[in-house]
């Protein structure tokens, strides 16, 4: 345990960063595989860097050294010491071979970070600092080696065995024991290492690059879910093709492995050539996989993919560079996903994911820049800002660059850097070299947290015809930061003319200063403001829009986003007045509603996003003060109204998209995403016979998608089929750990008064685990994810939650503190739950022996 021991975490800042004061060149590894005891044998050749007399310092994390040897000489106990958990050898000459042995318990590594067990199978995961945890090593992105690996097993039990690169060697040792080398000739840092031994099966294809090589491409999974491993197989061809027509990037080995396990911290993980994935995003069938699942699965595997560039080929310095290579690498995956299907759709689901995670993060007590300054934890700093909002600052390079000139800064990035630890600093001289562009003050973007917001302000003179639009931009005080700059802002505007219907063409607005303002002449009445198309800026818009305004974007603005952004915007601006107590008008949400479900011209996929209303918690992010009962009473009232009204509408709907047999095919997906909202408002309109048409749709369903959402309506009700779709669920499922989380995740999220008594009751469900990161967060996450029932009045939301953080911590840090978060928006709540929030704040921390991970998001979250 990583036991505090009473003193403050030490913090680590940016400003620290110093060279390595050795390299490791080349790195020889040798595993003697066991469960419960594993031998790894490590030779290092280490090269003195720079002139200096300091001593060579390896990380450790939990290791205790039982042979050092320097030159093949074996030290005494006086020839090297330990520091924390680093072995500190002073050497005499510039270039040296030190070898270690040290003796580790995968079987009970339940952090999952090092090397672990999970089901029947030994697997690592190193990134950020696990490779401390398996072998002495200076533990930074920076120091970057060649490795030889060789690994020796029990054949039964791990007949496979896996490693980075290319495999060298193979062959049958004693009693019943064989072994495997690989080498991987890429210099890379130790966070990419990984191995897999275990019985697995494999799904054996080929890719030829576009320089003719023939790449042997396998993804490993136990025997039993070989079918459902397709769709991953094609993300991964399609991924490579796509980086080669997109990127010019080629893959450049002769093997790329990707395996699934079961037990996983995070999504999944870059390692060179050998790719480890959470199991939700490999497998997939119609049976047991959402169409959101599927997508997930591609956009995954699509980003770990990129990572062979932008994170392999190229790395990070240091660990305050991270979004170097992830937001870079989002914004390949969302490209990606976005030509892969339906561009408008991908924006608008990816711009509610930077919503509801990003923008909330940036306005609490955990904001922090894309590029960071300090941390305790470096794990801490995987977050939907250095991921989401890292991908929406490379975004805005590319629309101000045009897509040449972002292709040419992308080529001198990789072609400079490639072999390279690099920074922040050196991707965006590429673009400016690459790009012919000055990014002196966009750099402001690596630099300063906290979501801008844009007043926009449309003044029309009917004498002149001009229409004068004042832009003004503010940044809000973030932790450590509480002035800011202003930023650069790059606008996609259209102005509509009334009296046409249409825009004369969109323009790019840059804003840079804190007020600007933009005049356009040939107004004879004061046109209609679409602004942040596409979402161009990751900012908050302000402007005073009226309902028709708005109804009229909603119907015939020909940017998509804006369109959607236009139809959410008059939804807000209902629920918002409803909890103010202010009258409104829900004529007017409701005439759009039906304009747009009705458009024959518009792509049901769309429909589906358009149409269905704002989450509680992004309304609960558009007031001062959060009031979670108010505003669920304000949407599910509206959500009934909306039912009630068009209910013959929703019928049709429904009835129409019912499909003949199952398709993974846009269209298809899209009438399915179509159909589902129809039936959320068919049965809140209380019609009836809404809850025996959710459960038909449960009980025929030949896909996950509709089977799971009708699930999800009847577990927000109150009906008999409520009861029986979840136990039937259940049964059907209890064997696949996947679909389990799935049966936990809809419970925990449903909208129903006792859901946090049903949690409570979960989470002693004999199928629930802390030891499975998945099931927690299908547990513990989607409810701190549901603001309706973790605000829950008494508190008992927030302590169920602060007793899982406690429980967890003492088993897996890293997943405990990412429960963390949602305790800390305290500021934003009455004075009665804030008080109990932060009651459990302070309860965690008072735990003994609490991780850093924990201490560090909890400590912050107080403050
Ligand atoms: N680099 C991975 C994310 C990742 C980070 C840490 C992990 O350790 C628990 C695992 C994965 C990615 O961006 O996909
Ligand atoms: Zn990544």
């Amino acid at each position: 345990m990583q036991s505090t021991g009473g003193a403050a975490p030490a913090i680590i800042r940016r400003s620290d960063y110093r060279a390595p004061d050795w390299l490791v060149p080349d790195l020889a590894l040798d595993f003697d595989l066991d469960a419960a005891h594993t031998r790894v044998h490590a030779t290092l050749s280490v090269a003195r860097n720079g002139a200096h007399g300091r001593p060579l310092r390896l990380d450790g994390d939990g290791l205790v050294p039982l042979l050092v040897r320097v030159d093949g000489q074996e030290l005494t106990p006086e020839g090297w010491s330990m520091e924390g958990g680093a072995l500190i050898i002073p050497l005499t000459g510039d270039a040296h071979s030190v070898e270690t042995l040290v003796d580790i318990a995968p079987a009970s590594n339940s952090k999952l970070m090092g090397l672990y067990a999970s089901g029947g199978l030994l697997c690592t995961q190193c990134e950020a600092e696990g490779f401390r945890r398996i072998t002495f090593f200076p533990d930074r992105p920076d120091v970057l080696s060649r490795y030889h690996v060789r690994m020796t097993a029990d054949k039964a039990l791990y007949p496979v065995l896996l490693s980075n690169g290319d495999p060298v060697g193979q062959g049958e040792g004693a009693d019943g024991r064989h072994w495997a080398e690989w080498r991987d000739p890429f210099p890379k840092p130790c966070y990419l290492f990984a191995l897999v031994a275990g019985d697995l099966a494999c799904n054996a294809d080929s890719f030829v690059t576009m320089s003719g090589r023939e790449v042997r491409l396998g993804i490993w999974v136990c025997e039993a879910d070989l079918p459902r491993t397709a769709h991953a197989m094609k993300a991964l061809k399609d991924s490579m093709a796509w980086d080669e027509r997109v990127y010019g990037r080629e893959y450049d080995l002769d093997v790329f492995n990707i395996v699934a396990v079961a037990d996983f911290n995070f999504g999944a993980m870059e390692n060179k050539g050998l790719n480890i994935f959470n199991s939700r995003y490999i497998l997939a069938d119609p049976e047991t996989a959402t169409d959101m699942d599927y997508d997930g699965v591609e956009g995954v595997v699509a980003h770990e993919y990129f990572h062979n560039w932008s994170g392999n080929r190229v790395t990070c310095r240091d660990w305050f560079q991270l979004s170097l290579k992830e937001g870079f690498t989002v914004f390949r995956d969302q490209n990606f996903s976005a030509d892969m299907g339906s561009h408008a759709v991908k924006r608008i689901e990816d711009v509610r994911i930077l919503r509801a995670a990003q923008f909330q993060e940036d306005a609490g007590p955990l904001a922090h820049p894309i590029r960071p300054e300090s941390y305790m934890e470096i794990s801490n700093f995987y977050t939907s800002t250095v991921y989401n909002k890292g991908a929406e600052i490379i975004r805005m390079m590319a629309l101000m660059l045009g897509p040449e000139r972002f292709r040419a800064g992308a080529d001198l990035y990789f072609d400079r850097h490639d072999g390279q630890a690099a920074t922040c600093e050196d991707f965006v001289r590429a673009m400016e070299e690459g790009g012919a562009i000055d990014l002196t003050q966009f750099r402001r973007w690596y630099e300063q947290a906290g979501t801008p917001r844009v007043a926009a302000r449309l003044a029309h003179d009917p004498v002149t015809g001009a229409a004068t639009l004042t832009l003004a931009q503010a940044v809000p005080p973030t932790p450590g930061q509480p002035d800011k700059q202003p930023m650069v802002i790059p606008l996609r505007t259209a102005l509509f003319d009334p009296a046409t219907g249409s825009h004369s063409g969109e323009q790019l607005l840059m804003l840079t200063q804190a007020e600007q303002s933009f005049t356009f002449e040939g107004f004879a009445q004061s046109p209609l403001l679409s602004i942040n198309r596409g979402f161009s800026s990751p900012v908050i818009i302000e402007s005073e829009r009226s309902q028709a305004d708005l109804a009229f974007l909603s119907a015939h603005d020909d940017d998509p986003f804006a369109r959607y952004e236009a139809m959410q915007q008059l939804m807000v601006n209902v629920l918002v007045g409803t909890v103010a107590g202010q009258p409104v008008d829900e004529s007017t949400v409701i005439a759009a509603i039906r304009q747009t479900a009705t458009n024959p011209a518009l792509d049901p996929a769309f429909i589906a996003e358009a149409i269905r209303l704002p989450a509680e918690a992004y309304l609960g992010d558009q007031m001062a003060m959060v009031d979670p009962d108010a505003i669920h009473a304000a949407r599910d009232a509206l959500q009934q109204r909306i039912g009630v009204e068009l209910e013959p509408l929703w019928r049709d709907i429904h009835a129409r998209t019912q499909a003949n047999g199952f398709a993974l095919s846009p269209a298809a997906k899209g009438a399915r995403a179509l159909r589902n909202v129809a039936l959320t408002y068919l049965v809140a309109s209380g019609a009836e016979d809404g809850p025996a048409i959710a459960f038909t749709q449960f009980d025929r369903a030949d896909n996950m998608t509709e089977r799971q959402s009708a699930l999800a309506t009847l577990a927000s009700g109150r009906s008999n089929e409520r009861e029986a779709a979840l136990d039937i669920f259940y049964h059907r499922y209890s064997d696949d750990p996947l679909v389990l989380d799935k049966w936990f995740q809809t419970q925990a999220l449903a909208f129903h008064p006792d859901t946090v008594d049903l949690v409570e009751e979960l989470g002693r469900h004999k199928a629930f685990t802390l030891s499975n990161p998945n099931r927690v967060r299908a547990l513990y996450g989607a409810f701190a994810a549901n603001q309706w029932a973790f605000h829950h009045a008494s508190g008992k939301g927030y302590r169920l939650v602060a007793d899982c953080i406690m429980a967890l911590d003492r088993l897996n840090p890293q997943t405990a503190a990412r429960l963390a978060p949602p305790l800390g928006r305290w500021k934003r709540f009455d004075a009665s739950r804030a008080a109990m929030m932060r009651a459990e704040l302070e309860r965690i921390l008072a735990q003994p022996g609490l991780s850093k991970d924990v201490t560090e998001q909890a400590s912050k979250s107080l403050e």
